[in-house]
């Protein structure tokens, strides 16, 4: 392994084990009432997942000189709204799956009501955290990336593109409908985690901001191109969740669309158009770039 391999394992380590405390702090905890409800926040939200979100925003942050603090609150409002979609997602009325990060799902641990529950709460609690305290230098910026979080993660964003999703179950897409879906699917709370880890800090200017985005949604893309890969390539067991399924539900992926040449080439050449966004930006925009290689080349 090279030393600049080592370096970024060992920060990333660092990132995640810092999230996980703060995601415990900020959750309710298990014993408060009520408690079968917070118990299964915990369980959605606690010990699994690869943190990709709070480590795009903690790589921007480097960009704005952003504390750790707010880095921290803001990675965890993004990742509570992760954590709701992937609850919601794997409900029986979507896409009614029983794995989830290696484990049961949480409408299989504990019951499909508090399922819808958990999301809703953790959504939330999202918002609550975004406001609550100063994460920005200016009370302005600070209301916009409440609002920025609330865009990504509504109906022109995430859950806009989990509908057309649904809607495109047995049909064929063309590559920009594809595309328009996973945009706003995936891509946009992946750019919502780069912007705001990006905002907490007081030096966040608008110059570097506008190549931020050119990075965010180069990597929001490259991230779902990459797991329609991994869906067809990897493991149930190494991906911890159920492989292969869309193509058994029908639904279109850059797999079935491009085939899965194509569809590794094209992950290829956002990871290209990731670091050309860089451009410009020097040292401080070295884990952003070491963070689209990762995103492209995980094999889980
Ligand atoms: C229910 C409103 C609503 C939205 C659901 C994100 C989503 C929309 C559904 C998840 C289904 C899915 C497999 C999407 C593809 C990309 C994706 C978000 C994968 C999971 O994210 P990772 O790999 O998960 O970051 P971990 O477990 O590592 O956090």
């Amino acid at each position: 392994m090279k030393i600049a391999e080592t370096d970024f394992q060992a920060w990333m380590g660092s990132v995640q084990s810092r999230m996980e405390t703060a995601l415990a702090s900020f959750l309710p905890a298990a014993h408060v009432a009520p408690a079968r409800l917070h118990e299964a926040m915990r369980y959605a939200t606690l010990e699994g997942g690869k943190r990709v979100r709070p480590l795009l925003a903690f790589a921007a942050g480097e960009l704005s000189e952003a504390p750790r603090e707010r880095l921290e609150a803001v990675s965890a409002a993004v990742e509570m709204i992760h954590a709701y979609s992937l609850v919601h997602d794997d409900m029986p009325c979507m896409d009614d799956d029983v794995l989830r990060r290696g484990k049961p799902t949480v409408h299989v641990e504990y019951d499909e009501a508090t399922a819808l529950l958990v999301g809703d709460a953790l959504q939330s609690l999202a918002f609550q955290i975004i406001t609550e305290g100063k994460l920005a230098d200016r009370a302005e910026r600070q209301l916009e990336m409440a609002h920025l979080l609330a865009a990504a993660a509504g109906s022109r964003g995430m859950a806009g593109g989990q509908q057309i999703d649904l809607d495109a179950t047995g049909k064929t897409l063309t590559v920009p409908e594809l595309e328009f879906m996973h945009i706003h699917k995936t891509g946009a709370l992946i750019r919502a985690a780069v912007l705001l880890g990006f905002l907490c800090g007081d030096q966040a200017a608008g110059e570097e901001r506008v190549k931020l985005d050119r990075y965010a949604k180069a990597v929001g893309l490259a991230f779902q191109v990459v797991d329609d890969v991994l869906d067809h390539d990897a493991s149930t067991a190494t991906l911890g969740k159920t492989a292969g399924k869309d193509s058994k539900q029908g639904k279109p992926t850059y797999v079935s669309i491009l085939g899965i040449a194509a569809a590794r080439s094209l992950a290829g050449e956002l990871r290209a158009q990731a670091h050309a966004a860089l451009d410009g930006l020097g040292g401080r925009a070295a884990r952003l770039a070491q963070l689209a290689d990762f995103i492209v080349l995980r094999k889980f």
